[in-house]
């Protein structure tokens, strides 16, 4: 089997999705995610100008080799837009592989370790009410782990949506300015998750995001007094390019720690796994790489009883959410899945055969991925031009968001 031709679409059904599409000359294609929030075109031209024609006339089965090509091959390693556009190959090839085989992806990569995929939602509100009601609200349809995050007064925060819709980080236009103060979420988020405990009781797993805005030192502080609440996890405490950051936070709680999720290589969580500062890895597959990176990492974490955690926000497609929970499904150190479901308009751009029920999620048996790309609907939406929102310290110090 040979590539015949690839090509990136660039779509914005409510938010911007880059797909990579690779054909064959037998006729298979397979799709890949390849969307990095804020920093799409960068992706698709770098697939455009700088992979795609490298892969031409491959094997799409030779996944290492090509792997390893476009990882070694250019001498630059690393990155963000590089990792993306090599994690949107990769997938692709895994689709074309199983399709090519008849086979669900999961099979390829050591088959069913489980039923179900165990995924989190997102509950959220302007206050401590607010939220609770959206924690009652994800309950009844079924989730058993809810991630909970609330505004407070003195602060913008990271998790709560503007209006009554879902939360959405992007925006378009150019990038929001945010205000941040640390003080009064330090004193928020106990009392937020008292109360939800209270509310709800010991067997919901609930898990917050603190979006790399503390100290170390601080996030010892919150997770020691989130001890009594028993989170599944307390997510990126602290920015994570210094690791060894996490021992502080390590020396001084047990809430578990969750980070990861703009990691682009098994290199950002080597001190960490090694010397069990974490206890789950968010990294996804679109920005690391693809199934032949990130399994290599999520092998190397069970060897620390690091478990996954992948991140799963709207933000990346229903390619890499599909190509998710084949890899959740297989890999045997798998924690618990992020589902931020995608509005209807995206759903309908890609029909996917994954499925939720009662607090799980499943890949579907349709050999490959089980995810598809309509073109013609994805064309109705072109590309819009969104970012992040950046934060300041209430004196005007650029922070992290
Ligand atoms: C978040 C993300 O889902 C999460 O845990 O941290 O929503 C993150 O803000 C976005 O993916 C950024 O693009
Ligand atoms: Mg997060």
């Amino acid at each position: 089997m040979k590539i015949t031709n690839a090509y990136v679409n660039i779509t914005s059904p409510g938010r911007n999705f880059v797909t990579l599409k690779i054909e064959t000359d037998e006729g298979i294609y397979g799709l890949g995610d390849g969307t990095l929030n804020g920093r799409e075109l960068a992706v698709a031209s770098y697939l455009t100008d700088h992979v795609i024609p490298c892969i031409v006339g491959r094997d799409p089965f030779q996944t290492e080799d090509i792997w390893q090509y476009l990882y070694r091959g250019p001498y630059w390693r690393r990155g963000p837009v590089t990792m993306a556009a090599i994690g949107a190959v990769d997938i692709a090839l895994w689709d074309i592989k199983g399709k090519a085989l008849n086979t669900p992806v999961y099979n390829l990569l050591g088959g069913k370790s489980r039923e179900g995929v165990l995924v989190y939602a997102h509950a959220n509100g302007k206050d401590i009410d607010h939220a609770l009601e959206d924690v009652a609200k994800h309950k009844e349809m079924g989730y058993k782990a809810i991630r909970v995050q609330s505004g407070f007064a003195g602060s913008s925060t990271y998790g709560v949506a503007k209006g009554p819709g879902r939360y959405e980080p992007a925006e378009r236009g150019l990038p929001p300015e945010q205000a941040w103060a640390t003080e009064p979420y330090l004193r928020h988020v106990p009392t937020l998750f008292a109360r939800v405990r209270e509310m709800f009781g010991e067997e919901l797993h609930l898990l917050h995001d603190c979006h790399h805005r503390l100290t170390p030192i601080e996030a010892g502080r919150l997770g020691k007094e989130l001890e009594p609440f028993h989170l599944l996890w307390m997510e990126d405490p602290t920015p994570a390019e210094l690791q060894e950051g996490f021992k502080v936070i390590r020396e001084h709680t047990t809430t578990p720690i969750a980070v990861g999720e703009v990691f682009n290589s098994i290199w950002d969580a080597h001190d960490l796994i090694r010397n069990q500062w974490i206890d789950y890895i968010r990294t996804t597959l679109v920005h690391a790489g693809g199934f032949t990176h990130l399994k290599k990492l999520a092998d190397f974490a069970e060897l620390y009883h690091v478990r996954t955690g992948c991140h799963g926000a709207t933000d990346l497609s229903p390619v890499c959410m599909a190509a998710a929970l084949h890899f959740d499904t297989a890999v045997h150190n798998f924690g618990i899945q992020e589902h931020m479901p995608h509005s209807d308009e995206t759903d309908a751009v890609f029909p996917h055969h994954y499925t939720f029920k009662d607090g799980q999620m499943f890949p579907g048996d349709a050999p490959g991925l089980g995810v598809d790309l309509d073109e013609e609907l994805a064309a109705k939406y072109p590309y819009q031009r969104a970012y992040l929102p950046v934060n300041r310290k209430l004196d005007g110090t650029l922070t992290d968001w």
